[in-house]
């Protein structure tokens, strides 16, 4: 850590608080990561990015900066990295799963705001992450309410920039939504000073896909009995996606399949053939928010999918690969991220179908639905979610929880009381 102060200093970071929060972090990783049996090696990779997450992968970043390329932050899976990569920008998720500077947060939006929203604001606030310290430019997107007017309050701190995200998927909604792609491209371009050429962008959305791709794999290949890696592994993969290099993560996810292939073959799991399988659904979990997976897992049911941003909504879909011109590629981009099942959207059937196809094909003995308090969209979808998913005989419960550890004996009788019914 001495070796990342001066880097720290330079980001004007609040060194004695974020020296805490990395205490607190790191200890939190140890309990509930480190003390699983039977992990993949392949994991030693994602244990080593999260312990360097704000210090090698910083340092990288500021590396990048030197030789003139700029770091774009996000909070949604709207954003389109694969026009970040092809001006040679560095995209990274700014989403935070912690209760850091809550009170500083609550300063700038009101208390009835969801967790993801009030940390990184907090996060910004009490100088905490040097993520968003190092951005030339912040994305934010018009999802749902609270996002939209956060980045409002958030944009007298922060080189903000919003793309708006339509709130259907009629012809004129695609339509606004193409325009926007192509405003922020502009944007890009006048913030790098480089042009988004085909040649460009083909190789981005093939480097973008092959990490879809990987983690589309990791997804199949998890969803063997006994299984073979723990939920609380998986999100942790996903979670890391949105920081590590993308070329670099997608090589190593790979190998990690392998070794799950082997794995498989020889009959082994993390769990005993006949645990649980729990699939979540709904809004995303940021790093460091492993509360209910650990809750879930320790319970003794193991999570075999995540229908959320942060799992399969951002990795289901591909782009086509098969345009030749610029406009035929800016085409397929727009099509692949309205495909997007987010429930800012209405009305947004399509959610309903896949989480239903994806719980049945991951043969899973019940779902929970997963919403951040205060988190309008998500919470109405639930329970039409839960109603379609009961009438096809898969039980689902619903729970609505926050950052705080507070409810953390209250989630685990829910849980328990809910395996024993399925
Ligand atoms: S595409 S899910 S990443 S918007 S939890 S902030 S919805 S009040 S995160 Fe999301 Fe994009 Fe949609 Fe995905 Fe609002 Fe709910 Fe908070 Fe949320």
């Amino acid at each position: 850590q001495e070796a990342y102060r001066e880097m720290w200093e330079n980001l004007n970071l609040d060194i004695a608080a974020h020296d805490g929060l990395l205490g607190v972090l790191g200890k939190f990783y140890g309990d509930i990561y480190m003390s699983q049996k039977g992990r993949l090696q392949g994991m030693e990779y994602l244990d080593f990015v999260l312990s360097e997450v704000h210090g090698l992968r910083i340092k990288e970043l500021q590396d990048a900066k030197a030789q003139g390329r700029k770091i774009i932050g996000t909070f949604c899976v709207f954003v389109p990295e694969e026009l970040a990569l092809a001006v040679d920008a560095v995209q990274v998720g700014l989403c935070a799963g912690a209760d850091a500077g809550k009170e500083a947060a609550e300063t700038l939006v009101p208390r009835n705001t969801c967790a993801l929203i009030k940390s990184f604001i907090g996060f910004k606030l009490a100088r905490l992450c040097p993520y968003t310290e190092s951005c030339d430019l912040i994305v934010g997107e018009t999802t749902c309410d609270g996002k939209k007017k956060a980045y409002e309050a958030f944009s007298e701190h922060a080189p903000m920039y919003v793309m708006e995200v339509p709130q259907t998927k009629t012809e004129s909604a695609r339509a606004l939504w193409k325009a926007e792609v192509l405003r922020y491209m502009a944007r890009l371009e006048e913030l790098t000073g480089r042009k988004v050429t085909a040649e460009k962008l083909a190789e981005a959305i093939k480097t973008v896909n092959a990490r879809r791709r990987a983690l589309q794999r990791l997804n199949r290949l998890r969803a063997a009995v006994p299984a073979p890696i723990s939920g609380r592994d998986v999100l942790l993969i996903n979670q890391v996606s949105f920081y590590d290099d993308p070329i670099r993560f997608t090589a190593s996810i790979n190998t990690l399949c392998d070794q799950l292939e082997e794995r498989i073959t020889a009959g082994e799991g993390v769990a005993p053939k006949d645990a649980p399988r729990v699939m979540l659904s709904g809004c995303p979990m940021a790093v460091p928010n492993w509360k209910l997976p650990y809750v879930i897992e320790s319970s003794g049911a193991v999570i075999v999918g995540e229908e959320s941003c942060i799992g399969t909504r951002n990795t289901r879909d591909l782009t086509d690969e098969s345009g030749q011109t610029l406009e035929e590629m800016i085409d397929a981009l727009c099509e692949r991220y309205m495909k997007i099942d987010c429930a800012c959207f209405t009305p947004n059937a399509e959610r309903l179908d896949n989480v239903e196809t994806m719980a049945k094909d991951l043969k899973v003995d019940g779902v929970i639905q997963y919403a951040l308090m205060f988190c309008q969209p998500y919470a109405h979808e639930g329970i039409k979610v839960e109603k379609r998913l009961t009438a096809g005989g898969v039980p689902s419960m619903s729970l609505e929880t926050d950052y705080s550890m507070e409810d953390i004996e209250q989630l685990k009788t829910r849980v328990e009381a809910f395996l024993e019914t399925v």
